[in-house]
């Protein structure tokens, strides 16, 4: 599905899809969010890390409020479930997906980036969840993702008083994992996607799929699944090429930071 608001190029073994609804500081309309879901369930199989950006001074102004008409609670819950079955397309899709961060993520937008699982910032970035003063609720995951970045208290806090986090204080709080100077953050995000890239595509699946879904089980059941998931991961040759290449000193070592 093409979509005149989404690019989606394809550099190797990277998949970059960007926003390119920037006169409307890439708001994500009903078609937008769709083409969205329908990118992530059809990239083709050479890749093996994505990086999302937007076009324009700011990554992503969230809904798109001009089609926010009159719906009746049943509907607006499925809108809702809508935004869920794109963004879960993001974080539970087939790669590690790095946002690039720039001007504001706000609202859908900051909802967008939390389904991702890295996040660069540049330090023009700017996080806020306009819905508490627009009257609405956050609805494309938000209240899920978010408080796992940054805590209940600061989103609470974030939709009671409509804070504004700068890059450098967001980056404090959880929101990026990487802060990097104004203009340079696409290019950080595909030199780590180009990294991600390089791993075991087991590993990175069980990163993407069985990480966050341990960190919510009780710890009892958390260990089983590990051991599941870290059985399977390094009984695939992959590992074992990986593991001897180290042993007979042909692999990278770790360095100090
Ligand atoms: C939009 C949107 C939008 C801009 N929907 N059209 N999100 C918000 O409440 C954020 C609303 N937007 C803003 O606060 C500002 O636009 C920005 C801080 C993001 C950028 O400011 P600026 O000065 O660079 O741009 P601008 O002049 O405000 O906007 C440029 C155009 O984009 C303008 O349209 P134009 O036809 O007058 O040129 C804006 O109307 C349009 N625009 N943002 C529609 N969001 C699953 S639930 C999620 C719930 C939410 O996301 S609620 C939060 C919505």
């Amino acid at each position: 599905m093409t979509h005149p608001d989404l690019q989606l190029e394809v550099h190797d073994d990277v998949a970059v899809i960007r926003l390119t609804r920037g006169a409307k500081r890439n708001a994500l309309s009903d078609g937008l969010i769709l083409a969205l879901r329908n990118t992530f369930e059809t990239l083709p199989a050479s890749v093996r890390a994505a990086v999302i950006d937007g076009e324009g001074p700011h990554f992503c102004a969230g809904l798109d409020l001009s089609e926010l008409k009159e719906r009746d609670a049943g509907q607006g819950m499925q809108h809702s479930r809508m935004w869920h079955a794109a963004l879960n397309c993001v974080q539970y899709g087939p790669v590690p997906v790095i946002a690039a961060l720039h001007g504001a993520v706000v609202g859908g937008g900051l909802e967008l980036a939390s389904a991702c699982h890295i996040r660069v910032a540049d330090a023009s970035t700017f996080y806020a969840l306009p819905e508490g003063s627009r009257g609405i609720f956050v609805g494309g995951g938000g209240s899920v993702r978010i408080p796992k970045l940054i805590g209940v208290a600061r989103m609470t806090d974030m939709m009671l008083t409509g804070r504004v986090y700068n890059a450098e204080d967001g980056e404090r709080a959880g929101f990026a994992q990487y802060l990097v100077p104004e203009g340079t953050a696409f290019d950080k995000a595909f030199e780590l996607a180009k990294r991600v890239a390089q791993n075991a595509p087991l590993t990175n699946y069980a990163l993407m799929h069985a990480l966050p879904r341990i960190a919510e089980q009780p710890a009892d059941q958390g260990y089983f699944t590990e051991a599941l998931i870290a059985g399977i991961a390094q009984s695939a040759p992959e590992a074992k090429t990986r593991l001897r290449d180290f042993l007979e000193g042909r692999a990278e070592k770790v360095k100090k930071a």
